[in-house]
């Protein structure tokens, strides 16, 4: 495996330098975020990323992520075109050396949480998610914490209801003529595309969501078997769903596991949870059996530390502070070496 840190370019407030002085991190993940959504990231932009990691002592093989534009999940006319940029978008990255592009198919909405600042015993805060607290929020109408798409209320209830007449069925066919698409240029470059689960895995707002658990890995591979259709196995998202059998699903996919976004939740109620520190014993999650299955089942991509606390008085980016994903990496570092010395 390599151990990688998500990094959010020139803005970030965490630097490169301090990123490489994690112990054993390979590079990190990133992405071009001044390109609109459906347009092609031009190579200069991409040369310009990569000499920053370059230069850092980091490789940056992985890109999270390069998003789908919404008349893609909504298969519109327009999507040949917006398709054919993505496939640039792909060989173009290929020229720089990426290996492996995460991407997801949510509608409207990425990852959603009602409270990022959620305070622990312990002082440390985190991000949860109540779902009573979101199903009493107006769609139309959202200011969800932490929602990086911007949308003007005209723009989303458009949105909104075009998606209605959206069911799983066809969303999932338009994701199947999505990534017919852009194969032949995963071929050619050697990319692997890791989707990346719903986060929580069910219907929001009315709105389908289709990537949530082991009968979607199963439909995907069915539909798109070309290797470089994989996925990235983010544990907090997919352990969302109270029915996932995680372990079971590492050591069943681990081989078309691209990459794996790695933390750990605390249930509080059947559908309730507050992200905690990445030890099995800081939550629900049993980290330590995930990993081994992934390691037993021969896994061999990029994991990185996903959403951390804020710890020791950072006030990080919701999720993307700098020390409780350092901690993260190095429990991981552990676990991976002790599981693949077999000890
Ligand atoms: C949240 C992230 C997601 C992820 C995208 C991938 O912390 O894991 O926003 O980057 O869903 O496309």
């Amino acid at each position: 495996m390599k151990m990688t840190f998500r990094w959010y370019g020139e803005s970030d407030s965490i630097s490169l330098e301090y990123i490489k002085q994690i112990p054993n991190m390979s590079g990190v993940v990133t992405a071009v975020y001044d390109t609109p959504v459906g347009e092609v990231w031009e190579l200069d932009k991409i040369k310009k990323l990569k000499a920053h990691c370059d230069k850092a002592g980091l490789e940056m093989e992985v890109i999270e992520s390069v998003p789908v534009h919404e008349d893609i999940k909504l298969g519109k006319p327009t999507r040949d075109r917006l398709i054919a940029n993505y496939a640039q978008t792909i060989r173009n990255l290929g020229k720089v050396g990426v290996k492996c592009i995460c991407y997801n198919f949510m509608p409207v909405f990425d990852w959603l949480r009602t409270n990022l600042k959620t305070v622990a015993k312990d002082g440390s805060n985190s991000l949860s998610y109540c779902h009573e607290e979101l199903m009493r929020l107006d769609p139309k109408n959202l200011h969800l914490p932490g929602w990086d798409e911007s949308y003007s209320t005209e723009e989303l209830n458009a949105l909104l209801a075009e998606y209605a007449a959206v069911t799983h069925e066809k969303l999932f066919e338009n994701l199947v003529y999505f990534l017919n698409g852009i194969m032949p240029a995963c071929d050619e470059t050697g990319i692997n595309m890791a989707i990346h689960p719903d986060d929580p895995p069910w219907d929001m707002f009315g709105l389908p969501r289709i990537i949530t658990g082991a009968d979607s890995y199963d439909n995907m591979l069915r539909a798109v078997p070309n290797k470089h259709n994989g996925f990235t196995f983010c544990t907090g998202s997919l352990g969302a769903g109270r029915d996932n059998d995680l372990i079971s699903m590492a050591h069943k996919y681990a081989k078309r596991i691209y990459f794996a976004h790695i933390r750990q939740l605390k249930y509080d109620n059947d559908t309730d949870f507050t992200e905690a520190g990445h030890l099995t014993s800081a939550g629900n999650l049993d980290i330590y059996g995930i990993v081994k299955a992934l390691v037993k089942a021969g896994f061999d991509g990029y994991v990185r530390p996903d959403h951390g606390r804020n710890i020791w008085g950072e006030d990080g980016k919701p999720g993307y502070g700098l020390f409780d994903r350092a901690l993260g990496a190095a429990y991981l570092n552990g676990l991976f070496e002790a599981i693949e010395k077999g000890n």
